[in-house]
């Protein structure tokens, strides 16, 4: 079954969702602009990228439950695990609205960013409110009498949670009046994407399939959460090393960390190697939000051949990661196939 066959039908669930959400406003008795306003928000926001974490939680119940591809479920399974993996998509819209603002990005997924559509602007945060508040309106509609309704609803509250206290450190951790690089390490670094990223990235889309598969042992969620962690941080150190040398047109946005001050990969992995001179000019121009800084900024890691180093990180990790992945114990129903088609997802990707 193709890439793009899989991606179409996915799609195709979505505005059945949209006119579920809608009839729940019109049920309120909300005015027809506002209802309007919550559909277009609902569509700008949620599936304009990759759909990598909604279409995992279908692919993953497929390879749980045996079946030859997500297609070939029973349509009303399909539709269920579908709107998981939507739900995923909207909580992600949620955060990329609301991280937008915070990070004052200009551009996402090849568009200007919500908060800067005309007429949008701070309401851009009650709409961000909005898309989270769909995720329990749509459970609440489809899983309410499943025996692991609850456990959805507590996946979802405490990865959200968890993303949510990421976000909290990647900001604090990067002030904009006051540069200090002497507080960036690696190890923080691992902490905030572990955080930020990795729970509602790799472990959320995983964990719903196998609530929804019946592979939910403890031991076993802890198995895919092992592996699912680490290959998260690998995911954000691929983000972070995009925003400085992915270009525009493939990555669908355009970088902001050197002049947002973040503690991202690329910078920790500068300060381990500089050269004392190097860190003065770091020191002077990381973290000021104009072009020339950031230009500054830019040719020391191209001098320091950043590129490189990131290129042979990305071999090793995914070696261990796949050493980890052949460890999995298989006896209670998890299988590594959820693992290592994850990898393979990411793998090298550019964008
Ligand atoms: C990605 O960081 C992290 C998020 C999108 C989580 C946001 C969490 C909230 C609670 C709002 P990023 O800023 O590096 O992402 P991008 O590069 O896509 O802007
Ligand atoms: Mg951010
Ligand atoms: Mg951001
Ligand atoms: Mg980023």
């Amino acid at each position: 079954m193709s890439k793009e066959e899989k991606r179409a039908k996915f799609l195709s669930v979505f505005p059945t969702l949209v006119e579920e959400l809608k009839s729940v406003l019109t049920g309120y008795g909300m005015a027809k602009d506002a209802v309007q306003w919550y559909e277009k928000s609902l569509d700008y926001n949620t599936p304009g990228g990759k759909l990598n974490r909604g279409l995992s939680v279908v692919d993953t119940y497929a390879v749980l439950k045996g079946a030859e591809s997500p297609l070939s479920l029973p349509e009303k399974e399909y539709f269920k695990l579908a709107l998981l993996g939507w739900c995923i998509e909207l909580l992600q819209a949620y955060f990329l609205v609301a991280d937008d603002m915070m990070d004052k990005s200009i551009t996402r997924r090849g568009q200007p960013c919500w908060y800067r559509v005309d007429g949008v602007g701070e309401i851009a945060i009650n709409d961000a409110f909005m898309l989270e508040g769909a995720i329990y309106v749509l459970l609440k509609k489809h899983f309410r009498d499943d025996s692991y309704y609850v456990d959805l609803l507590e996946l979802f509250h405490d990865v959200t949670f968890q993303t949510e206290l990421g976000q909290l450190l990647d900001l604090i951790t990067a002030p904009e009046d006051n540069v200090d690089l002497s507080k960036f390490t690696l190890d923080k670094h691992s902490f905030i994407v572990r955080f930020k990223t990795a729970y509602y990235s790799f472990y959320l889309p995983v964990a719903l399939a196998m609530y929804a598969a019946g592979v939910s042992d403890a031991e076993d969620l802890k198995q895919a959460h092992d592996v699912l962690i680490p290959l998260g941080e690998y995911f954000q150190i691929q983000d972070d090393y995009l925003d400085c040398f992915g270009k525009p047109e493939d990555i669908g946005k355009i970088g902001t960390d050197i002049q947002d001050n973040k503690c991202s990969w690329v910078i920790n992995t500068a300060l381990k190697i500089c050269s004392p001179e190097q860190r003065k000019t770091l020191d002077e121009h990381y973290g000021r939000k104009n072009a020339e800084s950031e230009q500054y900024c830019k040719q020391i890691f191209h001098d320091l051949k950043i590129d490189q180093i990131y290129h042979e990180y990305e071999e090793k990790i995914a070696t261990e990661l796949k050493a980890k992945i052949g460890k999995i114990d298989e006896s209670r129903g998890f299988k590594s196939q959820v693992l290592t088609d994850f990898l393979g997802k990411i793998y090298k990707r550019q964008k």
